[in-house]
């Protein structure tokens, strides 16, 4: 007998898709019974393949909100699955789980955008907390409002434009400093934070307005605080100003009586890993403008993995910021080092800068240091704060 669904009044009302669903891919079938029946309990619905070229097809017929996968498989392995993915469903998460880490496929699955990349065999909380964060974010990429967090769930089905308008009024920047290798301070990151009543962080306020179609206002509500940094009572010299992809395409940027213009050789145009770029259309004529106008460009959050090296070849940076997962713990962890060493030396060959950012201890500062970082951000030297305080180095 075929059972009807349970109906829930909230996604009736909604229109919201509570089920969760899963595909783990394993030509063993010892794991894939095993990550199978962790995800199950957990209460996700499991759909089970032991060849990529079938999870493919299925892939393409059913909607997934992750995809677990082992790498070596005899055929299609998890790396060309992830590839392939890619080119059916470009936001959903893909898990990639390896018996053997070896840093050729650590590096590819970065480069084509895994979620993540785990040893085999896992850890079933570890892999249950990957598998919720990963599907928490394919969700919000969907702007599906059951999803998100509570904070971000104020603002539907209210009057969410009139709450956006509010936290822009309520928007302001931080300032953390970047620090060379001397400890001498290279430059600010500006950083948003909205005070309202009710506390609002930066990756919701941009969750809201990307649901709001806001991004170009916040983007340009940021940027107009961000110039008046360089004529403020303690003016910044060089100051890292975070974009999203999509900003990329407002002529304000490139406009003589835009907020940001006039100061562009002392900014540089920090363009996040976690969003892809390949979807914006001339990019390349687009750097090329931005770049003569005399901003300079860094990729942020290398290694959070959405598109991965491919920014490299699409963005031509002058800069590039390590993510901090990378950086955290790196002094206990030698996979880690080993691509922080790859993303170095590449870098040193391209004459890119590399800014390790989120270094919370003296410990990942000296290997970072050795590994051939050549500035350094994080709560060790300092806290987002006002500009113009001491630091620590
Ligand atoms: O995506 P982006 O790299 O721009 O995000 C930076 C965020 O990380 C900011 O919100 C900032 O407050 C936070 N941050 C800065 N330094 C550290 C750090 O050392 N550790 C942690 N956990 N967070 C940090
Ligand atoms: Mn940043």
């Amino acid at each position: 007998m075929q059972l009807l669904p349970k109906l829930d009044p909230y996604a009736l009302r909604t229109n919201v898709r509570t089920e969760r669903r899963i595909l783990v891919v394993d030509d063993e079938p010892e794991p894939l019974r095993a990550i199978a029946r962790i995800l199950r309990h957990a209460g996700y619905t499991v759909t089970t393949s032991d060849d990529a070229q079938t999870a493919l097809r299925g892939l393409s017929r059913g909607h997934f909100d992750a995809v677990v996968s082992d790498i070596s498989m005899p055929g299609l392995d998890g790396i060309s699955l992830l590839r392939g993915v890619r080119g059916i469903d470009p936001e959903v998460p893909v898990i990639l789980l390896t018996g053997v880490p070896a840093i050729e496929t650590a590096m590819q699955a970065l480069d084509h955008g895994a979620y993540k990349y785990m040893v085999k065999p896992v850890n079933p909380e570890q892999l249950l907390e990957v598998a919720a964060r990963a599907v928490r974010l394919a969700s919000l990429r969907r702007g599906d409002v059951e999803q998100m967090p509570a904070s971000a769930r104020l603002f539907y089905p209210t009057d969410g434009h009139a709450t956006m308008k509010r936290a822009l009024e309520h928007l302001r920047l931080v300032f953390q400093p970047i620090v060379r290798r001397d400890g001498s301070l290279f430059a600010y990151e500006a950083l948003m934070r909205c005070s309202m009543p009710e506390t609002v962080s930066p990756d919701t306020l941009i969750e809201m307005a990307t649901n709001l179609n806001s991004l170009k206002e916040l983007g340009r509500r940021a940027r107009g605080l961000a110039a008046a940094s360089f004529s403020s009572q303690q003016p910044v010299d060089t100051l890292f100003v975070n974009i999203h992809p999509t900003e990329l395409q407002d002529d304000e940027l490139l406009d003589p009586q835009g907020a940001l213009l006039r100061h562009a050789r002392q900014v540089v145009l920090e363009i996040t890993e976690r969003a892809s770029v390949r979807n914006i259309s001339n990019l390349q004529q687009r750097m090329d403008e931005l770049r003569a106008a005399g901003y300079r460009i860094a990729i942020d959050d290398l290694g959070a993995g959405y598109s991965g090296l491919t920014s490299f070849v699409l963005l031509e940076p002058d800069i590039v910021k390590l993510d901090m997962t990378l950086v955290r713990d790196v002094h206990r962890q030698e996979v880690k080092q080993r691509l922080v060493r790859s993303v170095t030396k590449l870098c040193a060959e391209l004459d890119i800068t590399v800014v390790a950012e989120g270094v919370e201890t003296c410990e990942e500062r000296a290997v970072l240091m050795d590994l051939g970082c050549n500035l350094f951000q994080g709560y060790l030297i300092a806290r987002p704060g006002a500009p113009d305080r001491p630091y620590f180095w």
